[in-house]
Parts: C-alpha cells; structure tokens; sequence
C-alpha cells in the first residue's frame, strides 16, 4: 500500500500488480482516502450531473443474457416496442424541463430495422435540437450493421447524419471470455466490443465504459477489463466517463447470488479512479448504487452522479430500490449535503 501511496502521490501510473493489490486489500478508507485525493487534485469540490432523460425503446431481446431481468420475448406479458407517437408522449413529459442529454437504448428486437433507428434520432433531435443524443451500445451497433448489412462505419456515418453525438458505456459487461460464454454467450464478446468501441472513437463519436460487478467476477477479471479499458483509451482518448454498474440480481437467472456489500461498491469505485488515470470522469450511478451510497461514493473518487434519468426501467425491473428519477433539486441536495458543489453539465462535461 506505502508503494502504491506513493505513486498516486507522485501522479504514477499503477500496474496491473498495484490493481490486483487494490482489489485485495481490506483497507477500504485507505484506498477511499487516495481515490478522493486523485479526484480533488483534478476537481477540487465540483460534482457533476446533468439534466438527462432515459427512453428505452423496447425491451423485446433475443440474446437472454443471464443478468437481465429487463429483456422479454415478444409474446411475454409486458413486452413493448414504443411506436413514434410512444416516442413523443415520452419527450412531452418532459417539454418543460431543460433537459441536454437523451440516453437511448433497447433490446435487440427481431421487428425493427434500421429506418426504425435511423427515424427515432431524427425524431428526438427535431423534437429537441438542444440536447445531446447518447444512443446505442456496441450491441445494437453490432445488430444494426447485421440486419442491414452494412458496415459498422456507415452505419456510425447513417446515425451521426440523423443526431447521434455520442455513445453510452453498456454492453462490455466484463471483457472476458469465461464471464462471456457463462453470463452472455449469444452477446458480442471482448473483441467485438473493443472492435465497435474503438472505430467509434475513430469517427469522433466519445463513448463511454462500464463493467458490471458483483456476480461471477473474480479480482483478476475486474483488473484485467480495467487494465484492456485503460489500453484503448492510450490508443483512442475517447473515453469520457467509466462506471461500475453494481448487479441486482431480482427477478435474473443469477437471483442465488447476493448483491454486493457498500464497502465492495465503494472499492469498485475507487480503484477505478486510481487505475483509469486516462479516464476523465468515474460516475458514481445512483440508480443502480442507491441514492446515498452513490452520495458517499462522491467522497470516494467519483465526479459525478450522472443525472435526473426522469424513469429508468433496466434496474429497477431487477429490484433497484432507488427512485426511477431525481429532480435537480434533488441531486444538488445529494451533492451539497456532501460538502461538494453541484455542477450542471451537457454530454462532454461543459459547464452550465
Ligand atoms: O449493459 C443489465 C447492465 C447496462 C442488469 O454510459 C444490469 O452513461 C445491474 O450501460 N443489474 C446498461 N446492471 C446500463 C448502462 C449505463 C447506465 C447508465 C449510464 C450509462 C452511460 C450506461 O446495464 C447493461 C448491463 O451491463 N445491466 N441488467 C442488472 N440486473
Ligand atoms: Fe438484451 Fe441487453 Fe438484457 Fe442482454 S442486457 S438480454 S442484450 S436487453
């Protein structure tokens, strides 16, 4: 730990060794206290969030991977594909808030082809020219190009000439071969993830990463989906943000494991603050930590709580106990009770 002190201390990047070091040591203040010194050494007090609304388009999937308890098929009870006139009664509930930032993602549903995707930006960005469009994992990009038969290149070319500015993290779950064929073996994989990821940055579209935690992981897994993240920043710079999705296991085919405790929550947080030198901003997810573990996160190495989500639908149909949405009340009162200061931010963490 003295050794590893010392290089955060003196802004050296940790090895793979340093990260399996973290993920071993019981010393959850310790490790809280130097991933809190690394985010105020670039941030000081500021906590960001943004005024961001979720649509999920529809939760009909073919590819059933173990931790979900999102996905339906099309004849199960509750299955539902949203319509265009679905699409705008979803942005009219929010017509008078200022919202900047439209997070759009859904199943892989067989029903719906291209112009379906192509048309919903389209639709989103006339109907609020403002915010931003963060759409699509490279899971949908991967089905798209499949079901069109276009390349990945011209379909990032088709989607940024319809909105698409930017990409969420989703879908890398952990980059790994053994977690891949046991939790998600009809998903793409490490190498096609890394593959979409990179020539998305490659086409000025910024993405972002996440690795889901708490289920079937070992620390070596974890260090190593850090350490492969870290490596296609090096090459690309367009990471903007990682965040450590905690795994509900309610209502999956994983419901025998128990959630993660707070102090592994926080671990996860920290040492990705620690380890992704090269990663801007670690997001502290409030829907998926809780409301007042991600605020603690925020003394743990986290910039930011992402945002006001308006409903989110993926956790809580897995037993999120957290609120569907936030008002900025709400998550400026988070902040501010931590002792930091709330800041407004678009996409690419402008200030507002
Ligand atoms: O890829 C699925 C995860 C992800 C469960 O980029 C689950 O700003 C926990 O990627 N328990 C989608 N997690 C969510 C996501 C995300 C969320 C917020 C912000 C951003 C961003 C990205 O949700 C999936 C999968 O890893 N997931 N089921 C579950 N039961
Ligand atoms: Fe489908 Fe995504 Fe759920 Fe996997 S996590 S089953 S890809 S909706």
């Amino acid at each position: 730990m003295k050794n590893i002190e010392k290089k955060v201390k003196n802004d050296e990047r940790l090895n793979l060794e340093d990260c399996l070091k973290l993920y071993e040591s019981d010393d959850i203040i310790k490790i809280g206290m130097l991933a809190d010194f690394v985010k105020k050494r670039r941030y000081g007090k500021k906590v960001f969030y943004v005024y961001n609304q979720h649509l999920n388009y529809t939760n009909i999937c073919f590819n059933k991977c173990l931790f979900c308890a999102y996905s339906k098929d099309k004849t199960q009870e509750g299955a539902y594909t949203f319509s265009f006139e679905d699409i705008e009664k979803e942005l009219k509930k929010t017509k008078d808030y200022p919202i900047k930032e439209y997070h759009i993602v859904g199943g892989l549903n067989k029903d719906i082809e291209f112009d379906y995707y192509f048309d919903m930006l389209k639709l989103v960005k006339k109907t609020n020219p403002e915010a931003t469009i963060k759409a699509f994992t490279a899971v949908e990009i991967d089905h798209l190009s499949k079901i069109s038969n276009l390349s990945i290149d011209t379909i990032f070319d088709k989607l940024k000439e319809a909105g698409l500015e930017m990409m969420p993290g989703g879908g890398a779950e952990i980059l790994n071969d053994r977690i891949h064929n046991k939790l998600f073996p009809k998903k793409i994989g490490k190498g096609r993830w890394l593959e979409i990821v990179k020539k998305a940055h490659l086409k000025g579209i910024r993405t972002n990463a996440t690795m889901l935690y708490g289920h079937i992981e070992t620390k070596e897994e974890k260090a190593e989906h850090l350490m492969t993240l870290r490596c296609l920043q090096d090459e690309t710079g367009g990471f903007t943000a990682f965040i450590p999705l905690k795994f509900h296991p309610k209502n999956t085919k994983l419901s025998h494991i128990n959630e993660s405790s707070i102090l592994e929550d926080l671990k996860n947080i920290s040492i990705s603050r620690l380890v992704l030198d090269n990663f801007d901003h670690i997001k502290a997810y409030w829907i998926m930590l809780g409301e007042y573990v991600a605020q603690i996160a925020l003394l743990f190495g986290a910039d930011d709580l992402d945002g006001t989500i308006i409903e989110e639908k993926i956790t809580h149909t897995a037993g999120a106990m957290s609120q569907k949405g936030l008002t900025k009340q709400k998550l400026e009162n988070l902040i501010k009770k931590a002792g930091l200061i709330p800041t407004m931010r678009d996409s690419f963490y402008n200030e507002i």
